[in-house]
């Protein structure tokens, strides 16, 4: 039962009104990586807590997800639950360690398909995802509690092709050559992994939204190391699942897909019921709307027979923050106007980093608000 009749009543809603394709009287605003390594505050309770100890603990959790709207308060229009994709592959029986200054490392990635029943539990009598990952669903709900409205709520969950990679590669990579040798290598059992995580993903973002997250986003952050032909066999597929059941649970939770890197499947990922396309700063913001219009010409998906407004999510280039504050300006500028007043959530075209200035973010919450709204009124 969704605990949502218990929450404090949401007091802006611009995000919720803008991914529904309304007309809004500014671009809502929020970004990746907006609770993490660039803001002191999070460097000081990392300094304290391990990475997966943060994740486990609603109260800390709850904390750094706050943090941002906190520090920059008007300025973002979405809190994002802190916790990390990885959740998934370690609840289904991964080991895995947050090493500073390298990112995630797997004990025993996967080497061959022997290693799926040696290692992964999911399949075991009595495994639960619910049980598993619980603290994020306490997370999810704390935060949605103190965050009182102010903001709305994100859970998230990682594609299956990036969990996929991550648990064979064992970290980031720069290839990603085990990952892919494994999909030729291993065809019907990367089939049946990934049909694994899929349905787990499914369970993990319905518990979210009955946990309090009001709009949901899958992170393929590893899509562009496919092309087109093994996105459509490896990644779309399971996407198209995530998105058809969750709109049959949850239909108003906004869904988001950000498919990094793969803007070459942009049509293809136009026609999937997702409410909102994150783009990468790698495509210009006029010719990713048209394409993801044109793709749905004929093709229909609301119940009242209406085609599904176009909102595109996005895609300043994330280094631009290390420029100078006026050309931090001139270019939200320059993208405002790409996108125009409506169908559009400002974001960087992916997360912050770790050595950005969070004065500099601050330079460009304002410049959306500030270009947005005199958009939105002439
Ligand atoms: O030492 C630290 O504190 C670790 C830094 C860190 C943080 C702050 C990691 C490790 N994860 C996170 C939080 C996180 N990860 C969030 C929280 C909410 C927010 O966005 O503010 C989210 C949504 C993620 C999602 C995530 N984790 C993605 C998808 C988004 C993306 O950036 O592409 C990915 C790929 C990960 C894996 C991961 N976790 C952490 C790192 C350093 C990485 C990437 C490593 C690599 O390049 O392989």
């Amino acid at each position: 039962m969704p605990h949502s009749v218990e929450f404090p009543e949401l007091v802006n809603d611009l995000y919720l009104r803008a991914a529904r394709g309304e007309k809004v009287e500014r671009t809502p605003v929020w970004c990746m990586r907006q609770a993490g390594r660039y803001l002191p505050e999070f460097r000081a309770m990392r300094a304290e807590h391990n990475f997966f100890k943060v994740c486990r603990s609603p109260e800390l959790a709850t904390e750094v997800t706050v943090q941002p709207i906190d520090r920059y308060e008007g300025l973002l229009d979405a809190a994002i639950i802190f916790s990390d994709i990885l959740v998934i592959p370690q609840a289904m029986g991964m080991d895995i360690e947050m090493v500073p200054g390298k990112g995630p490392v797997f004990g025993h990635p996967l080497r061959t398909p022997s290693d799926i029943e040696a290692f992964l539990v999911d399949t075991k009598p009595g495994f639960s995802i619910d049980v598993e990952l619980k603290y994020v669903y306490d997370a999810i709900t704390m935060a949605r509690h103190r965050l009182a409205g102010r903001v709305p709520l994100f859970g998230f969950i990682g594609a299956p092709w990036t969990l996929l990679a991550y648990m064979i590669e064992g970290s980031g990579s720069k290839t990603f050559s085990q990952a892919k040798r494994w999909l030729w290598k291993y065809p019907k059992q990367t089939h049946q992994l990934l049909e694994r995580i899929t349905n787990l993903s499914i369970r993990f973002l319905i518990g979210q939204v009955n946990a309090g997250a009001q709009m949901l986003q899958v992170f393929d952050s590893w899509a562009g190391e496919l092309g087109p032909q093994d996105f459509s066999t490896f990644a779309l597929p399971y996407l198209k699942k995530i998105a058809e059941e969750l709109k049959a649970h949850c239909p108003d939770v906004p869904l988001t897909v950000f498919a990094k890197g793969a803007h070459y499947a942009l049509e293809e990922l136009a026609v999937l019921p997702f409410d909102v396309i994150s783009l990468d700063w790698t495509i210009d913001p006029v010719e990713a709307r048209k394409r993801v219009q044109k793709a749905r010409e004929g093709v229909e998906y609301n119940a009242a027979g209406r085609r599904r407004p176009v909102v595109l999510q996005g895609n300043l280039d994330p280094t631009i923050l290390f420029a100078d504050p006026e050309i931090i300006r001139l270019r939200t500028k320059e993208m405002i106007e790409k996108f125009g007043s409506t169908g559009h959530i400002a974001n960087l075209g992916h997360g912050m980093m770790p050595d950005h200035d969070p004065e500099h973010l601050r330079v460009f919450l304002e410049s959306v608000k500030d270009e947005s709204t005199k958009l939105c009124c002439s």
